[in-house]
């Protein structure tokens, strides 16, 4: 366990190998399969432009899991019980958290875990304005990662991790199962809070992710924007289209950027080359369909306790449980 460094509130820093944006982005366009890691989204202005996207009317996922928490937060807390750690992975929609914390019976601690050391600890410091009483006990790791985790002065009666957002959408499979396999280790004997998007009509998916203001497109253009200006590149954002769309056979919708022409970007002393209609990946946004995920739960070591959706099936909290 690393020391805390001398701030308040103390983090525990275990100074998560954190690849650069620059090397991330070289090799995957250098792929043969152009693709780009959806985590350099949320820089600040990107994570304003997503929480644009939260307010728009096309995309129900956020708003309709507010609505799930906010409706049956007393059920959860007491499902949840008394003295339960609360861990949460990649924090960030504050929100959904304080709705829990304020019902939570009692809770032992609150460990926020974020890669994202700034980020962590502002909003760490907003929480512990709110909850004094509250002993806030932040991670600094790559979540994927093995870390021990801190341990809170009062005494825990079990763990729970809360990982909203339907953020399990964007692994792939195989991942996705590792990562909960993982959360199963962290959690075990207590359980998981997991926000996952379901599976539904192709339009309504469709027009979640083409919004008609163009939001989405420039959420997904963001990228391009962060590395003209962090990475010296010259993309041209109008060569550029947002393409997203659901593909049936795999349950994604996937997102893309693809080239509007035959071109070429320079990155540095890099010369990257885009054939007209070639795409890069930026996305993965898998949906479930409730047995589906399960099956994916169960073969991660997770028993489903409670499913609550919105009436119209939109969007699910689950509670799983692992002994
Ligand atoms: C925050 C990752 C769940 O996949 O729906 C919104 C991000 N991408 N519009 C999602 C996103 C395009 C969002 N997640």
């Amino acid at each position: 366990m690393p020391k805390p460094i001398e701030s308040s509130p103390r983090l525990y820093d275990f100074e998560p190998q954190q690849k650069t944006f620059l090397s991330e982005v070289l090799q995957g366009l250098q792929d043969a399969r152009k693709e780009l890691p959806s985590k350099y989204f949320y820089d600040d202005v990107g994570s304003q432009l997503f929480e644009q996207i939260c307010e728009l009317d096309e995309y129900y996922p956020t708003r309709t899991e507010l609505a799930i928490m906010q409706e049956r937060v007393g059920e959860i807390a007491t499902l949840l019980g008394p003295n339960c750690l609360l861990i949460e992975y990649g924090s960030g929609s504050s929100t959904k958290t304080r709705l829990l914390l304020d019902a939570l019976h009692d809770p032992a601690g609150y460990v926020p875990i974020d890669i994202a050391k700034e980020q962590l600890l502002r909003s760490v410091a907003a929480l512990a304005e709110t909850y004094p009483g509250l002993e806030v006990l932040p991670v600094c790791a790559d979540y994927t990662s093995n870390f021990e985790l801190p341990v809170p002065s009062k005494p825990v009666l079990r763990r729970v991790v809360y990982f909203p957002g339907s953020t399990i959408g964007n692994f792939d499979r195989e991942p996705a199962r590792h990562f909960l396999r993982h959360l199963a280790r962290v959690c075990q004997g207590g359980g998981l809070l997991i926000g996952v998007d379901l599976k539904k009509d192709f339009n309504i998916l469709h027009r979640a992710y083409n919004d008609s203001q163009g939001v989405t497109a420039q959420f997904n253009k963001h990228l391009l924007v962060r590395m003209n200006e962090e990475l010296g590149a010259d993309f041209e954002l109008k060569h550029f289209g947002h393409y997203a769309f659901y593909n049936p056979t795999q349950g994604r919708v996937e997102m893309h950027l693809v080239s509007l022409r035959n071109q070429t970007v320079h990155l540095g002393e890099v010369e990257i080359t885009f054939k007209l209609g070639e795409s890069v990946w930026t996305e993965s946004s898998y949906k479930y369909t409730l047995a589906e995920f399960a099956q994916l739960a169960a073969s991660a070591g997770f028993t489903v306790e409670q499913v609550w959706t919105d009436a119209r099936q939109l969007f699910s909290v689950q509670y799983l449980t692992v002994r």
